[in-house]
Protein backbone atom coordinates (compact mmCIF):
# COMPACT_ATOMS: atom_id res chain seq x y z
CA UNK A 1 0.00 0.00 0.00
CA UNK A 2 1.28 3.39 -0.50
CA UNK A 3 2.33 5.47 2.53
CA UNK A 4 -0.84 7.96 2.41
CA UNK A 5 -2.59 6.15 4.95
CA UNK A 6 -5.34 8.95 6.18
CA UNK A 7 -7.76 7.81 7.64
CA UNK A 8 -11.43 9.68 8.19
CA UNK A 9 -14.51 9.22 11.22
CA UNK A 10 -17.53 9.36 9.86
CA UNK A 11 -20.24 10.22 12.43
CA UNK A 12 -22.89 8.14 12.70
CA UNK A 13 -25.54 10.84 14.00
CA UNK A 14 -24.16 13.30 10.40
CA UNK A 15 -25.09 10.03 8.36
CA UNK A 16 -28.54 9.91 9.91
CA UNK A 17 -29.15 13.37 9.44
CA UNK A 18 -28.63 12.72 4.99
CA UNK A 19 -31.81 12.56 3.40
CA UNK A 20 -31.21 10.23 0.66
CA UNK A 21 -32.84 6.74 0.37
CA UNK A 22 -31.33 3.42 -0.57
CA UNK A 23 -34.56 1.22 -2.46
CA UNK A 24 -32.60 -2.57 -1.44
CA UNK A 25 -30.17 -3.88 1.20
CA UNK A 26 -29.12 -7.47 1.25
CA UNK A 27 -27.60 -8.50 4.61
CA UNK A 28 -26.02 -11.61 5.07
CA UNK A 29 -25.12 -13.31 8.62
CA UNK A 30 -22.34 -15.76 7.14
CA UNK A 31 -22.42 -18.65 9.69
CA UNK A 32 -19.95 -20.73 7.08
CA UNK A 33 -22.84 -23.31 6.10
CA UNK A 34 -26.17 -24.71 5.77
CA UNK A 35 -26.81 -24.58 9.58
CA UNK A 36 -30.35 -25.21 10.00
CA UNK A 37 -30.58 -27.90 7.98
CA UNK A 38 -27.87 -29.51 9.84
CA UNK A 39 -24.23 -27.91 8.81
CA UNK A 40 -23.93 -28.64 5.14
CA UNK A 41 -21.08 -27.21 3.42
CA UNK A 42 -21.78 -24.06 1.45
CA UNK A 43 -19.22 -21.87 -0.55
CA UNK A 44 -18.79 -19.92 2.07
CA UNK A 45 -17.24 -22.70 4.22
CA UNK A 46 -13.41 -22.39 4.99
CA UNK A 47 -11.26 -24.99 3.48
CA UNK A 48 -10.58 -27.91 5.78
CA UNK A 49 -13.39 -27.04 8.21
CA UNK A 50 -15.62 -29.79 9.03
CA UNK A 51 -19.11 -30.09 8.09
CA UNK A 52 -21.68 -33.28 7.57
CA UNK A 53 -20.92 -33.07 3.85
CA UNK A 54 -17.23 -33.05 4.44
CA UNK A 55 -16.50 -34.25 7.82
CA UNK A 56 -13.01 -34.18 9.34
CA UNK A 57 -11.26 -37.10 9.98
CA UNK A 58 -8.83 -39.78 9.59
CA UNK A 59 -9.44 -39.24 5.26
CA UNK A 60 -10.87 -36.67 4.63
CA UNK A 61 -9.81 -33.51 6.14
CA UNK A 62 -12.76 -31.00 6.03
CA UNK A 63 -13.61 -28.73 3.12
CA UNK A 64 -11.35 -29.26 0.10
CA UNK A 65 -11.82 -25.67 -1.12
CA UNK A 66 -11.86 -22.16 -0.34
CA UNK A 67 -14.05 -19.98 1.64
CA UNK A 68 -15.14 -17.59 -1.43
CA UNK A 69 -15.09 -13.61 -1.66
CA UNK A 70 -18.30 -12.75 -2.43
CA UNK A 71 -17.71 -8.80 -1.87
CA UNK A 72 -15.43 -8.29 -4.37
CA UNK A 73 -17.02 -9.63 -6.77
CA UNK A 74 -20.24 -8.23 -6.42
CA UNK A 75 -18.53 -4.56 -6.97
CA UNK A 76 -17.36 -4.48 -10.22
CA UNK A 77 -21.08 -4.88 -11.57
CA UNK A 78 -21.18 -1.16 -13.06
CA UNK A 79 -23.59 0.53 -10.31
CA UNK A 80 -24.51 3.78 -10.68
CA UNK A 81 -24.77 3.80 -6.81
CA UNK A 82 -24.32 1.52 -3.92
CA UNK A 83 -22.51 0.42 -0.77
CA UNK A 84 -20.90 -2.90 -0.08
CA UNK A 85 -19.22 -3.62 3.48
CA UNK A 86 -17.75 -6.69 5.57
CA UNK A 87 -19.44 -6.61 9.43
CA UNK A 88 -18.73 -8.29 12.66
CA UNK A 89 -21.09 -7.81 15.72
CA UNK A 90 -18.38 -7.48 17.64
CA UNK A 91 -17.62 -4.35 16.65
CA UNK A 92 -21.46 -3.12 17.11
CA UNK A 93 -20.64 0.78 16.59
CA UNK A 94 -18.98 -0.12 13.11
CA UNK A 95 -21.83 -2.70 12.03
CA UNK A 96 -24.52 -0.08 13.14
CA UNK A 97 -22.91 2.72 11.01
CA UNK A 98 -22.51 0.49 7.89
CA UNK A 99 -26.01 -0.22 8.15
CA UNK A 100 -27.22 3.59 8.16
CA UNK A 101 -24.60 4.51 5.66
CA UNK A 102 -25.79 1.65 3.34
CA UNK A 103 -29.78 2.76 3.57
CA UNK A 104 -28.37 6.09 3.50
CA UNK A 105 -26.73 5.42 0.04
CA UNK A 106 -28.93 5.66 -3.20
CA UNK A 107 -29.58 2.48 -4.97
CA UNK A 108 -27.95 -1.11 -3.87
CA UNK A 109 -26.47 -1.98 -0.59
CA UNK A 110 -25.02 -5.61 0.27
CA UNK A 111 -23.49 -6.10 4.11
CA UNK A 112 -21.15 -9.24 4.74
CA UNK A 113 -21.36 -10.35 8.16
CA UNK A 114 -19.30 -12.98 10.10
CA UNK A 115 -21.86 -15.26 12.36
CA UNK A 116 -20.44 -17.26 14.85
CA UNK A 117 -22.89 -20.29 15.09
CA UNK A 118 -21.62 -22.26 18.44
CA UNK A 119 -23.53 -25.27 16.99
CA UNK A 120 -21.95 -25.83 13.77
CA UNK A 121 -18.76 -23.95 14.71
CA UNK A 122 -18.30 -26.50 17.76
CA UNK A 123 -17.72 -24.06 20.68
CA UNK A 124 -18.91 -23.02 23.90
CA UNK A 125 -21.68 -20.67 24.01
CA UNK A 126 -20.10 -18.04 25.72
CA UNK A 127 -17.32 -17.74 23.74
CA UNK A 128 -18.80 -16.40 21.14
CA UNK A 129 -17.97 -12.93 21.64
CA UNK A 130 -14.06 -13.75 21.93
CA UNK A 131 -14.06 -16.06 18.43
CA UNK A 132 -15.87 -13.18 16.47
CA UNK A 133 -13.55 -10.61 18.04
CA UNK A 134 -10.84 -13.27 17.23
CA UNK A 135 -11.58 -13.66 13.52
CA UNK A 136 -11.24 -9.90 12.81
CA UNK A 137 -8.67 -9.32 15.26
CA UNK A 138 -6.55 -12.29 13.82
CA UNK A 139 -7.06 -11.00 9.67
CA UNK A 140 -9.43 -13.94 9.28
CA UNK A 141 -12.19 -11.53 9.06
CA UNK A 142 -11.07 -8.28 7.47
CA UNK A 143 -13.29 -4.94 8.01
CA UNK A 144 -13.75 -3.00 5.24
CA UNK A 145 -16.12 -0.71 3.03
CA UNK A 146 -16.48 -0.03 -0.70
CA UNK A 147 -18.66 2.88 -2.55
CA UNK A 148 -19.73 2.61 -6.12
CA UNK A 149 -20.68 5.52 -7.71
CA UNK A 150 -21.08 5.21 -11.84
CA UNK A 151 -19.57 2.01 -11.96
CA UNK A 152 -16.20 3.26 -10.00
CA UNK A 153 -15.97 1.25 -6.58
CA UNK A 154 -13.74 3.61 -3.82
CA UNK A 155 -12.09 0.93 -1.08
CA UNK A 156 -11.26 1.90 2.50
CA UNK A 157 -10.77 -0.38 5.51
CA UNK A 158 -12.51 0.01 8.68
CA UNK A 159 -9.50 -1.49 10.72
CA UNK A 160 -6.15 -1.91 9.92
CA UNK A 161 -5.72 -5.37 8.47
CA UNK A 162 -2.94 -7.37 10.91
CA UNK A 163 -2.62 -10.88 9.82
CA UNK A 164 -1.53 -12.13 12.53
CA UNK A 165 -0.29 -16.31 12.55
CA UNK A 166 -0.71 -16.86 16.40
CA UNK A 167 -4.06 -15.15 16.59
CA UNK A 168 -5.37 -17.15 13.86
CA UNK A 169 -4.48 -20.30 14.94
CA UNK A 170 -5.68 -19.78 18.44
CA UNK A 171 -9.18 -18.67 16.56
CA UNK A 172 -8.64 -22.35 15.03
CA UNK A 173 -7.82 -24.13 17.86
CA UNK A 174 -11.01 -22.81 19.80
CA UNK A 175 -13.56 -24.90 17.46
CA UNK A 176 -14.05 -28.13 17.34
CA UNK A 177 -14.71 -27.79 13.60
CA UNK A 178 -10.83 -28.04 12.89
CA UNK A 179 -9.95 -30.33 15.89
CA UNK A 180 -8.93 -33.04 13.32
CA UNK A 181 -6.04 -30.52 12.56
CA UNK A 182 -4.80 -30.96 15.80
CA UNK A 183 -5.68 -34.67 16.87
CA UNK A 184 -4.46 -37.13 16.83
CA UNK A 185 -1.28 -35.56 14.84
CA UNK A 186 -0.77 -31.52 14.63
CA UNK A 187 -1.48 -30.85 10.47
CA UNK A 188 1.22 -28.45 9.87
CA UNK A 189 0.80 -28.11 6.22
CA UNK A 190 -3.00 -28.02 6.53
CA UNK A 191 -2.80 -25.10 9.37
CA UNK A 192 -0.03 -23.64 7.13
CA UNK A 193 -2.34 -23.44 4.48
CA UNK A 194 -4.99 -22.09 6.11
CA UNK A 195 -2.47 -18.86 7.59
CA UNK A 196 -1.35 -18.57 3.59
CA UNK A 197 -4.81 -18.04 1.96
CA UNK A 198 -5.96 -15.76 4.84
CA UNK A 199 -2.41 -13.61 4.04
CA UNK A 200 -3.25 -14.25 -0.07
CA UNK A 201 -6.47 -13.04 -0.22
CA UNK A 202 -5.98 -9.96 2.43
CA UNK A 203 -3.08 -8.84 0.31
CA UNK A 204 -5.89 -8.76 -2.57
CA UNK A 205 -8.22 -6.63 -0.26
CA UNK A 206 -4.81 -4.15 0.38
CA UNK A 207 -4.08 -3.88 -3.53
CA UNK A 208 -7.44 -3.02 -4.19
CA UNK A 209 -7.67 -0.37 -1.47
CA UNK A 210 -4.83 1.00 -2.91
CA UNK A 211 -5.89 0.32 -6.48
CA UNK A 212 -9.42 2.22 -5.83
CA UNK A 213 -8.56 4.71 -3.02
CA UNK A 214 -11.36 7.20 -2.05
CA UNK A 215 -10.55 10.20 0.50
CA UNK A 216 -9.40 8.10 2.97
CA UNK A 217 -7.82 4.54 3.37
CA UNK A 218 -9.58 4.04 6.56
CA UNK A 219 -12.76 5.15 7.72
CA UNK A 220 -13.96 4.73 11.58
CA UNK A 221 -17.41 4.76 12.48
CA UNK A 222 -18.26 6.67 15.68
CA UNK A 223 -21.27 6.89 17.61
CA UNK A 224 -22.16 6.50 21.13
CA UNK A 225 -23.94 2.79 21.88
CA UNK A 226 -25.62 3.97 24.83
CA UNK A 227 -27.14 6.66 23.17
CA UNK A 228 -28.82 4.68 20.53
CA UNK A 229 -32.34 3.60 20.64
CA UNK A 230 -33.21 0.03 21.69
CA UNK A 231 -35.07 -1.75 18.62
CA UNK A 232 -38.52 -2.49 17.98
CA UNK A 233 -38.87 -4.39 14.97
CA UNK A 234 -38.21 -7.51 16.43
CA UNK A 235 -39.55 -9.24 19.98
CA UNK A 236 -36.59 -10.77 22.60
CA UNK A 237 -37.13 -14.73 23.07
CA UNK A 238 -36.36 -15.89 19.75
CA UNK A 239 -35.85 -19.55 19.06
CA UNK A 240 -32.04 -19.35 17.94
CA UNK A 241 -28.96 -21.27 19.72
CA UNK A 242 -27.46 -19.57 23.22
CA UNK A 243 -24.75 -17.65 21.46
CA UNK A 244 -26.08 -17.30 17.95
CA UNK A 245 -24.45 -15.12 15.97
CA UNK A 246 -27.42 -13.94 14.05
CA UNK A 247 -29.40 -13.07 16.88
CA UNK A 248 -27.02 -10.16 17.32
CA UNK A 249 -26.64 -9.61 14.08
CA UNK A 250 -30.46 -9.28 13.88
CA UNK A 251 -30.54 -6.92 16.72
CA UNK A 252 -27.94 -4.66 15.82
CA UNK A 253 -29.16 -4.15 12.01
CA UNK A 254 -32.74 -3.41 13.37
CA UNK A 255 -31.09 -0.36 16.19
CA UNK A 256 -29.62 0.73 12.86
CA UNK A 257 -32.76 0.38 10.58
CA UNK A 258 -35.22 1.89 13.26
CA UNK A 259 -32.86 4.71 13.68
CA UNK A 260 -33.28 5.65 10.04
CA UNK A 261 -36.50 4.93 9.34
CA UNK A 262 -38.50 4.47 12.68
CA UNK A 263 -40.75 1.42 12.07
CA UNK A 264 -41.13 2.09 8.14
CA UNK A 265 -39.13 -1.34 7.47
CA UNK A 266 -39.81 -4.13 5.52
CA UNK A 267 -37.63 -7.39 5.69
CA UNK A 268 -37.81 -9.97 3.73
CA UNK A 269 -36.22 -13.68 4.50
CA UNK A 270 -35.09 -16.48 3.07
CA UNK A 271 -34.84 -19.48 4.64
CA UNK A 272 -32.47 -19.78 7.56
CA UNK A 273 -31.86 -20.12 11.42
CA UNK A 274 -32.63 -16.34 11.71
CA UNK A 275 -35.98 -16.94 9.39
CA UNK A 276 -37.19 -20.53 11.52
CA UNK A 277 -36.68 -19.54 15.09
CA UNK A 278 -38.68 -15.90 14.57
CA UNK A 279 -41.49 -17.75 12.88
CA UNK A 280 -42.24 -20.50 15.20
CA UNK A 281 -45.53 -21.93 15.65
CA UNK A 282 -48.22 -19.31 14.93
CA UNK A 283 -46.54 -16.69 17.09
CA UNK A 284 -44.05 -14.98 14.77
CA UNK A 285 -41.07 -12.43 16.88
CA UNK A 286 -41.51 -9.64 14.28
CA UNK A 287 -43.19 -6.54 14.96
CA UNK A 288 -43.03 -4.69 11.87
CA UNK A 289 -43.98 -6.73 8.30
CA UNK A 290 -41.41 -9.83 7.52
CA UNK A 291 -41.75 -12.17 4.65
CA UNK A 292 -40.68 -15.40 4.68
CA UNK A 293 -40.63 -17.52 1.48
CA UNK A 294 -38.08 -19.50 -0.56
CA UNK A 295 -34.49 -20.59 0.47
CA UNK A 296 -33.04 -18.61 -2.69
CA UNK A 297 -35.26 -15.88 -3.42
CA UNK A 298 -34.84 -12.72 -0.50
CA UNK A 299 -33.38 -10.17 -2.76
CA UNK A 300 -36.20 -11.26 -5.31
CA UNK A 301 -38.98 -10.43 -3.00
CA UNK A 302 -37.61 -7.49 -1.46
CA UNK A 303 -36.48 -6.27 -4.75
CA UNK A 304 -40.04 -6.64 -6.15
CA UNK A 305 -41.69 -4.68 -3.02
CA UNK A 306 -39.40 -2.28 -3.32
CA UNK A 307 -39.77 -1.34 -7.04
CA UNK A 308 -43.82 -1.70 -6.62
CA UNK A 309 -43.82 0.73 -3.83
CA UNK A 310 -41.81 3.25 -6.45
CA UNK A 311 -44.09 2.82 -9.16
CA UNK A 312 -46.93 3.26 -7.10
CA UNK A 313 -45.40 6.53 -5.49
CA UNK A 314 -44.29 7.81 -9.20
CA UNK A 315 -48.42 7.19 -10.46
CA UNK A 316 -49.13 9.33 -6.99
CA UNK A 317 -51.08 6.13 -5.95
CA UNK A 318 -49.10 5.94 -2.72
CA UNK A 319 -48.71 8.75 -0.43
CA UNK A 320 -47.03 7.63 2.35
CA UNK A 321 -43.14 8.07 3.00
CA UNK A 322 -41.67 4.98 0.57
CA UNK A 323 -40.65 2.05 3.14
CA UNK A 324 -36.68 0.87 3.40
CA UNK A 325 -36.68 -2.74 2.69
CA UNK A 326 -33.77 -5.44 4.05
CA UNK A 327 -33.17 -8.47 2.38
CA UNK A 328 -31.46 -11.31 4.99
CA UNK A 329 -30.48 -14.68 4.17
CA UNK A 330 -27.48 -17.01 5.46
CA UNK A 331 -24.45 -17.57 3.43
CA UNK A 332 -25.76 -20.73 1.42
CA UNK A 333 -28.88 -18.37 0.24
CA UNK A 334 -26.33 -15.81 -1.00
CA UNK A 335 -23.20 -17.81 -1.89
CA UNK A 336 -24.60 -20.35 -3.65
CA UNK A 337 -28.88 -20.65 -4.14
CA UNK A 338 -29.37 -17.36 -4.05
CA UNK A 339 -26.38 -15.86 -5.89
CA UNK A 340 -27.85 -15.13 -8.96
CA UNK A 341 -31.03 -13.87 -7.86
CA UNK A 342 -29.29 -11.24 -5.31
CA UNK A 343 -26.63 -10.37 -8.45
CA UNK A 344 -29.60 -9.02 -10.47
CA UNK A 345 -31.77 -7.64 -7.74
CA UNK A 346 -28.50 -5.69 -6.44
CA UNK A 347 -28.09 -4.83 -10.10
CA UNK A 348 -31.73 -3.52 -10.94
CA UNK A 349 -32.01 -1.14 -7.65
CA UNK A 350 -28.46 -0.39 -7.89
CA UNK A 351 -28.71 0.79 -11.64
CA UNK A 352 -32.37 0.64 -13.42
CA UNK A 353 -33.93 2.30 -10.70
CA UNK A 354 -32.06 5.21 -10.79
CA UNK A 355 -31.65 5.59 -14.47
CA UNK A 356 -35.62 5.02 -14.83
CA UNK A 357 -37.86 8.11 -14.84
CA UNK A 358 -40.67 5.79 -13.60
CA UNK A 359 -38.79 4.27 -10.64
CA UNK A 360 -36.16 7.06 -9.84
CA UNK A 361 -37.13 8.95 -6.66
CA UNK A 362 -38.31 12.53 -8.01
C1 LIG B 1 -34.46 -25.11 -3.21
C2 LIG B 1 -34.23 -25.47 -1.79
N1 LIG B 1 -33.24 -26.33 -1.49
C3 LIG B 1 -33.01 -26.68 -0.21
C4 LIG B 1 -33.81 -26.17 0.79
C5 LIG B 1 -33.56 -26.59 2.22
N2 LIG B 1 -32.90 -25.53 2.94
C6 LIG B 1 -33.58 -24.57 3.60
S1 LIG B 1 -32.59 -23.51 4.41
C7 LIG B 1 -31.21 -24.35 3.91
C8 LIG B 1 -29.84 -23.94 4.35
C9 LIG B 1 -29.71 -22.52 4.83
O1 LIG B 1 -28.37 -22.22 5.01
P1 LIG B 1 -27.92 -20.71 5.15
O2 LIG B 1 -28.48 -19.91 4.04
O3 LIG B 1 -26.45 -20.69 5.30
O4 LIG B 1 -28.64 -20.23 6.51
P2 LIG B 1 -28.38 -20.76 8.02
O5 LIG B 1 -29.36 -21.89 8.23
O6 LIG B 1 -26.99 -21.21 8.12
O7 LIG B 1 -28.72 -19.60 8.88
C10 LIG B 1 -31.55 -25.42 3.09
C11 LIG B 1 -30.59 -26.36 2.49
C12 LIG B 1 -34.84 -25.27 0.44
N3 LIG B 1 -35.62 -24.70 1.34
N4 LIG B 1 -35.05 -24.96 -0.86
MG1 LIG C 1 -25.35 -20.49 7.03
Amino acid sequence: MSESKKSEVVKIDDLLKKDSHNYFLYINYDNEAFMNTGIQESGSTPPFASTTTGPGGKKIKGKIGIKQDIINSLVFLGYKSGFFATANPAYPVDLIGKVVEAMKTPGCGFIHIISPCMRGWRYPENQTYTISKLATESGYFPLFSIHVKDGRPTYALNRKINTDKEKLFKFISMMGKYRHLFKPDKLDFNLDSIYNSVLRRNQNILDLVDKFKGKSEIRVYSGKLSRFPNQEHICGGHGLCLGCGEGEIINQVAIAAQMVAGKNVIYTNATSCLEVSTSKDNLGSWKVPWVHHLFETAATVADGISTAYRILKSKNKYKGDLPYIIALGGDGGTFDIGFQFLKSALVRSGTWGIMNDLLAEK
